[in-house]
């Protein structure tokens, strides 16, 4: 059966997934999409043969939409429409971050085990991502002994005018916030954010760029993590694990290296849908292969809720000028434990 499917929002990232899933996922089609700005709604209905709804709700309620995926602007927006979906009993693949707070988190987790079945997934696509995969692999391995350190940067070209120091933990950072703790298979510890007095130029008022943020798991393994969103550089991201006998690290994909001119170059993307797009597609197809097997394996509500604890906790450690932030986690429902 061909999964028909629906996308609230379509800007960025709303219509890079109403392209994938219109070219290149198998099992489902794009339904319908519904834009707070009409006119883009209906670009992408014209494009890909799709129906527009007025609202949200239209969109989740309607008998001729099975799933739904949440894609809306500003992140705060995403618990009403995951909310309504799980009300309607439909999957849902909400992007990243679930909400922008843990209280937030938790009345989406309440809402889905009150339901009693498993809908979310959270678009944290870095789980999908081969070379991460790869590095999760070794770690579990043990292929090069136990991992002591983990150096990250996320970096980013540049960001619009409202892009403040909270979004660049809670919708940039994120990511890692998530996807390091997965690579390590366990809980964060405590946690640091701090602000060097050295900004950039090209920052702009309310975010202070860059921004560098610590981690220590339960056992130890320590994570420094640079936040550099207006780089003017490219789309940069760094992971670099260290263990007791060797160190893996992640490679942007390269096709081709230039050499001219005494020089050798590599490219650097420049935004993550270039960067992430075969991650993103795997997400996608993971969404869709879950919902026709009846059991979603993605990302959870409960590793949405973990992620905004951990980014309330960095909240703090910054605001209260760089004090180190214990993680305290609520113990895992059962619900989840069993996924
Ligand atoms: C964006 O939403 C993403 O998911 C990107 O990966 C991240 O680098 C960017 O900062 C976010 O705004």
């Amino acid at each position: 059966m061909t999964l028909r499917i629906g996308i609230i929002g379509v800007g960025t990232m709303g219509s890079d997934h109403a392209k994938r899933l219109s070219t290149r996922i198998n099992g489902a089609t794009l339904a319908g999409v519904c834009d707070l700005i009409p006119e883009r709604a209906q670009k992408m209905a014209d494009l890909y043969g799709a129906k527009v709804y007025a609202t949200g709700k239209d969109l989740i309620d309607s008998p001729d939409i099975d799933a739904v995926v949440v894609a809306t602007l500003p992140h705060e927006t995403h618990e009403q429409f995951v909310l309504e979906a799980i009300k309607q009993k439909k999957y849902v693949l909400s992007e990243k971050p679930l909400t922008t707070s843990a209280a937030g988190c938790r009345r989406v987790v309440d809402a889905e085990i009150a339901g009693g079945k498993r809908l979310v997934q959270v678009g944290f696509m870095r789980r999908f991502d081969q070379g991460y995969q790869e590095i999760k692999q070794a770690i579990q391995n043990k292929t090069y002994g136990e991992p002591l350190l983990i150096h990250c940067a996320h970096r980013n070209e540049d960001t619009p005018l409202n892009y403040n120091s909270d979004m660049a933990i809670v919708e940039t950072a994120i990511h890692e916030v998530d996807v390091l703790h997965w690579l390590l298979g366990e809980d964060y510890d405590s946690v640091f954010c701090f602000l060097p007095k050295k900004q950039t130029r090209y920052t702009h008022k309310g975010l202070h760029d860059p921004q560098i943020i610590e981690m220590d798991t339960k056992s130890g393994v320590h994570i420094d993590l640079e936040v550099f969103v207006c780089n003017h550089m490219g789309y940069d991201i760094n992971c670099r694990v260290v263990c007791e006998e060797g160190e893996i690290a992640l490679h942007t994909p390269q096709n081709t290296i230039v050499k001219v001119a005494e020089s050798e170059r590599e490219s650097i993307p420049n935004d993550f849908t270039v960067r992430f797009k075969e991650a993103y597609d795997r997400e996608m197809q993971a969404f869709v292969d879950g919902i026709n097997a009846d059991q979603l394996t993605g990302p959870t509500s409960w590793d949405g809720l973990i992620a905004c604890v951990t980014c309330d906790a960095l909240f703090a450690s910054r605001d209260e000028g760089g004090v180190r932030k214990k993680i305290e986690l609520p113990e895992t429902p059962s619900f989840f434990q069993e996924q």
